[in-house]
């Protein structure tokens, strides 16, 4: 048996790094889970977080996961300390242990996922599954109701975005979304809603800018303003912190729970 306390421990002891973006590599962590999990299609049960496929190509080379292989490498010390604990497990706990440390909620998540090393073709996930942020309310609706979600669930887990930033090197977009990306909570709602939203001008792909041009919005985040379901979950998510809490919790747990196959009990 694995001892996750522990685990759970060293995860959050390494969270804090100085030289790393905005001085924690929670967000990277949190964007390491969700892409492992979210390339799942409810359709016909393939990709998920179980088997850690994002390590073989074609997923390892997918354009939406550029710099995740720096999130791999930094957990891998804790792989060879747990050798019990498969990858898939690690990232998807990593991500959960991160977004509590950052001050969210918990979600319910469990073990049980079992690495595949040397997968066939078909068990590695295709390009594409993830979401393309240069889309709007269409493009999101097709990919999360793949997953199996519903529009509160898009809306609860976008809130997400409050952590990290986007890099010109990785997703050719540059800034973060909220003026605490290392804290958790529903400002990128109230600033989706508060704020005025224009268009950059620079060289870089389509991305919106408030007044002071230091925080962004990608079309896709927009999107949720733009369209008059999104919105409504919006502005319910902006003024009811607890709500969103509760939502998020459980969404994302649901999250990395997609595709996973255990031979025994959950716990
Ligand atoms: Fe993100 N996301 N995401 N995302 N994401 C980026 C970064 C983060 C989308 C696009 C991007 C979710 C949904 C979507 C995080 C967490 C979640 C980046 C920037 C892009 C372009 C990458 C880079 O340049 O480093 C799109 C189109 C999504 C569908 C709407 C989830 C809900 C919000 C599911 C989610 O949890 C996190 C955290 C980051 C920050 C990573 C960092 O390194 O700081």
């Amino acid at each position: 048996m694995a001892d996750w306390f522990a685990l759970e421990r060293d995860i959050r002891a390494m969270l804090k790094q100085p030289e790393w973006d905005d001085g924690s590599i929670g967000p990277v962590l949190v964007r390491l889970a969700w892409h492992s999990s979210g390339t799942y299609s409810k359709k016909d049960g393939t990709g998920g977080s179980d088997g850690a496929t994002m390590r073989h190509a074609p997923e390892s080379t997918d354009g939406a996961n550029a710099g995740l292989e720096k999130a791999r490498a930094m957990l891998e010390p804790l792989k060879k300390k747990y050798p019990a604990v498969s990858r898939g497990d690690l990232w998807t706990l990593a991500g959960v242990v991160a977004v509590e440390a950052m001050g969210g909620p918990r979600s319910p998540w469990y073990p049980g996922r079992t690495d595949k090393e040397k997968p066939k073709a078909a068990e590695v996930p295709p390009n594409g599954r993830l979401p393309d942020a240069s889309q709007g309310a269409p493009h999101i609706r097709d990919v999360f109701y793949r997953m199996g979600f519903n529009d509160r669930d898009i809306v609860a887990l976008s809130g997400a975005h409050s952590l990290g930033r986007c890099h010109t090197d990785r997703s050719g977009y540059s800034g973060p979304w909220t003026n605490t990306p290392t804290r958790f909570s529903n400002q990128y709602f109230k600033l989706l809603i508060k704020e005025k939203w224009t268009k950059k001008k620079w060289d870089g792909p389509e991305q919106y800018e408030d007044p002071s041009g230091e925080l962004m919005m990608l079309p896709s985040d927009l999107a949720l303003i733009w369209d008059p379901k999104f919105k409504v979950v919006v502005e319910e998510y902006a003024e009811d912190k607890d709500t969103f809490f509760k939502d998020f919790s459980s969404a994302f747990g649901k999250l990395l729970e997609l595709g996973v196959r255990r031979s025994s009990a959950k716990l």
